[in-house]
């Protein structure tokens, strides 16, 4: 990075300049990764007049910086292009469906196809004159009404999709159908709606393998071929996202979760990640994820820099085994971009000891680690009221000392160790079982 630039980032995904949130219609497309994303191209600040900026790679890490590929012009987006999602159809076909805020500033789904499939990079879209292709529903805020899935060709042959919305706080999912993208009709009920948790943005809705890392393809929805469904929620009013696992029924149209969704449910992840979407890349045969790294900068901040906001690095997701929640791992691609290796082995770390990790530039770096721990059965016992990771995290934080743990590594340290960001680990027991937990305290 320039030295004028020090937060500009090397692993992680972010515009020339000005403002970027969510992820929007990723995909791999003729072996080539399309990635757009939610951009104010006037500054570094959100402005509902929001952008579909367009960038193109073929390793999700190298990426070439297109022109937008939708920008507010129509009656039915004119006050905003708003978050979307893209799917393939089969024989290559591509749509992409997307929010638009139109003249009179209500929420509508909007259509869109490419100009000429033979372009490799997928530059020119046309807007389907017909937009909206889904109106606001009658008893819906126009303000509650957005982020179109990817969509899923069911058994009876139709198409399948989902709009995030909420009605007296209650979060709904509602489901559509449509034989030809044009025409869609609303199912009788909603495919899952949860009270008290407000409105629910870029839901993401996906099939996982239950025995394999690999990725299935969204359309991929019979129980029988061994899946197990995974719905996603951003809520709005904790800019947090949530997800369930459980069991889709196309035929009764709805989804059985097998934990219900509270606050302390799954989470993809504890950090500043938001508005995540994953995508089935039939290259790798995987599904990977992307998703709105919002930093904690000021507004001077963001304006002095000329941009602000990452993307998360793409990760893999799949079931783990025990088929309770998910994992997720950096696609190998990033490995490409390490250089300058530094490594030791065999340190043994006393108890308030340090060991400064010099030759790197702490500010970028990717950080394999391990510990070997003895005599843990003198662990600490968890409260067992403690069921939330982040609660676990912020209750012990960095300054509190345990049995086993804090141990693990300060970030972004000041000289003085003043300032710093502790990444760092604490092993208990519970219920005759060890718990690991992996925390990160910004608070210095
Ligand atoms: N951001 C978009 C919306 C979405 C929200 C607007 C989530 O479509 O609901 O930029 O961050």
């Amino acid at each position: 990075a320039a030295p004028e630039q020090p937060y500009r980032t090397a692993f992680h995904f972010q515009p020339p300049q000005n403002w970027m949130n969510d992820p929007n219609g990723p995909m791999c497309y003729n072996g080539v990764y399309h990635f757009f994303y939610q951009h104010n191209p006037f500054g570094p600040l959100f402005n509902k007049r929001m952008h579909w900026a367009h960038s193109v790679s073929p390793d999700l890490i190298n990426w070439t910086h297109l022109d937008s590929a939708f920008t507010p012009t129509d009656p039915f987006d004119i006050n905003g292009c708003w978050s979307g999602s893209a799917t393939i159809l089969p024989g290559n076909k591509l749509v992409m469906l997307y929010t638009g805020i139109d003249s009179e500033n209500r929420q509508v789904q909007n259509l869109a196809v490419l100009k000429d499939l033979s372009d490799p990079y997928l530059k020119e879209w046309v807007k389907h004159a017909g937009n909206p292709v889904i109106d606001l529903p009658e008893e819906i805020n126009p303000d509650d009404f957005r982020d179109p899935t990817t969509t899923w060709l069911a058994e009876d042959g139709k198409w399948r999709l989902l709009v995030g919305s909420q009605k007296d706080k209650t979060g709904i999912a509602f489901l559509y159908h449509s034989d030809d993208f044009v025409n869609w009709t609303q199912s009788d009920s909603p495919l899952l709606t949860v009270p008290g948790t407000g409105v629910w943005e870029c839901p993401d809705f996906f099939p996982v393998w239950i025995d394999s890392t690999k990725g299935v393809d969204t359309s991929v929805v019979n129980p029988s071929n061994g899946v197990k469904h995974v719905l996603k929620v951003g809520l709005q009013d904790h800019f947090k996202d949530y997800y369930m696992i459980g069991t889709y029924s196309p035929e009764k149209e709805h989804f059985v979760p097998e934990e219900e969704l509270t606050l302390s449910t799954l989470r993809l992840d504890y950090g500043m990640y938001y508005a995540s979407k994953s995508f089935y890349d039939s290259v790798k045969n995987r599904r990977i994820i992307m998703a709105w790294v919002h930093e904690s900068d000021s507004e001077a901040d963001a304006i002095a820099k000329g941009w602000s906001g990452l993307q998360s690095f793409p990760r893999s997701l799949w079931l783990d085994e025990n088929q309770k929640q998910l994992l997720q791992w950096p696609i190998e691609e990033i490995e490409m971009l390490h250089e300058n290796e530094v490594s030791f082995r065999d340190k043994k770390l006393e108890g308030g000891s340090l060991h400064e990790i010099q030759g790197i530039t702490a500010s970028q770096a990717d950080v394999t680690i391990s510990f070997k721990l003895a005599n843990l059965e003198e662990a600490e016992e968890l409260d067992p009221s403690l069921v939330d990771p982040q609660l676990i995290c912020t209750e012990n934080d960095a300054s509190k000392k345990g049995k086993f743990g804090p141990f693990g590594l300060l970030a972004l340290a000041s000289n003085d160790l003043t300032e710093q960001t502790a990444i760092f680990f604490r092993v208990f027991r519970k219920n005759g079982r060890y718990v690991v937990v992996m925390c990160s305290d910004q608070s210095r």
